[in-house]
């Protein structure tokens, strides 16, 4: 009886696998790994136009344009103090992890957490800044001890850690990948989510703690339709709300009573993509051929309705082809190009006020 058993049962999950192959949820389990980050909160200081000029147009920069990249007595310019997430290779966090050449397009963004359904994310935090911090994600499965938010939820004690976590501490964050975490049905096969400090929402962005999650159908996140991937973030960086606009103010000016100016606050605006304005965003740079997969997020006020058009191309979003996107503050989205046009090419924001305000970088798709 026993053996009969045996064997019909092997017979099943040999048919299981003849039909469903293995990306069959039965042999999900077995799969699925835990992905482990270490990931530490850290001061920099940020220059939004490395190149220091307007790259777009390859020229110096003009009246207009300083006003946001000029430094003054009274402004502030082109490079400020920012906290940003950065990847250590091991909980020492004596060593940073070295951002590859495809990943440098990041910019202030933090580094990409990866994992496929049936995942675990597992988040190793340091703190090294002199304020709280903490890293809340979005999409993927919590619970209170890994929320990284502060707010009156009934919770205490274990579960309040994570919240804020002190300058110097570190805290560690799991996070589960189920399928609702996952690519949906009308989405590609893998899909953006993002990663934030929550101890102070607006702040802690504005000041750069923002990062990306890309979540896959398969184990580890990775999409196998996909040769080449870009994450860029739109918004405009309100430097007027960093956490550093008096450290910002006492560095880098002579000023006294700034932050009652009107045209002082203008200067503080960054828009920026993945914090570059003016086309110094780099390393945008892919092969005529190559299916590529861009992830959109769009953060910020009400003034962040960012509209990322690419020259030259067109994308595939959930089914629908266009060659604008949609971003609202906090949107994620996820759209795939098949590059077929070499050249290089603008890839910017369509809002008029944004387009002025420096929001535009450049790709290059080298021949075949
Ligand atoms: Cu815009």
């Amino acid at each position: 009886m026993f053996s009969a058993f045996l064997v019909k049962r092997m017979t099943l999950m040999a048919l299981t696998f003849l039909v469903f192959g293995c990306n069959s949820p039965t042999f999900k389990a077995e799969n699925s790994v835990t992905l482990s980050y270490y990931i530490a909160a850290d001061e920099v200081l940020w220059d939004y136009a490395p190149l220091g000029q307007n790259q777009i147009m390859g020229r110096d920069f003009n009246e207009d344009e300083n006003v946001f990249v000029a430094a003054s007595a009274d402004r502030i310019g082109k490079v400020y103090i920012k906290s940003v997430y950065r990847e250590y290779t091991d909980a020492t966090f004596s060593t940073l992890k070295p951002r590859t050449a495809e990943w440098e397009h990041l910019g202030y963004l933090g580094p990409v957490i990866r994992a496929g359904v049936g995942d675990t994310i597992k988040v190793v935090f340091k703190n090294n800044l002199s304020i709280v911090a903490s890293v809340h994600p979005h999409g993927v499965f919590y619970n209170k001890a890994s929320e990284g938010a502060n707010y009156n939820d009934g919770t205490s004690g274990a579960e309040k850690k994570d919240d804020m976590v002190r300058p110097g501490a570190t805290y560690v964050y799991q996070w589960q990948v189920p399928e609702r975490a996952g690519p949906g049905p009308n989405d590609p096969d893998s899909i953006i989510w993002m990663y934030h400090s929550h101890a102070n929402s607006p702040m802690a962005t504005n000041s750069g703690l923002i990062g990306p999650i890309i979540i896959s159908k398969e184990s580890g996140g990775y999409s196998s339709a996909t040769d080449r991937e870009f994450v860029t973030l739109f918004t405009i960086t309100d430097e007027n709300d960093s956490y550093y606009l008096d450290k910002n103010i006492e560095k880098f000016t002579q000023g006294v009573g700034l932050a009652d100016d009107e045209d002082f606050y203008e200067s503080n605006l960054m828009h920026g993509m993945n914090g570059y304005v003016y086309g110094n965003l780099p390393g945008i740079v892919m092969k005529k051929g190559e299916r590529v997969r861009w992830y959109l997020i769009g953060m910020g006020t009400e003034v962040d309705l960012h509209t990322p058009h690419w020259h030259g191309h067109t994308v595939l979003h959930n089914g629908n082809r266009v060659d604008v996107m949609e971003l609202m503050p906090a949107s994620l989205k996820t759209v795939d190009m098949v590059l077929d046009n070499s050249g290089t090419w603008l890839y910017h924001c369509h809002v008029n006020d944004h387009i002025k305000a420096g929001m535009l970088s450049l790709f290059t798709v080298l021949p075949e």
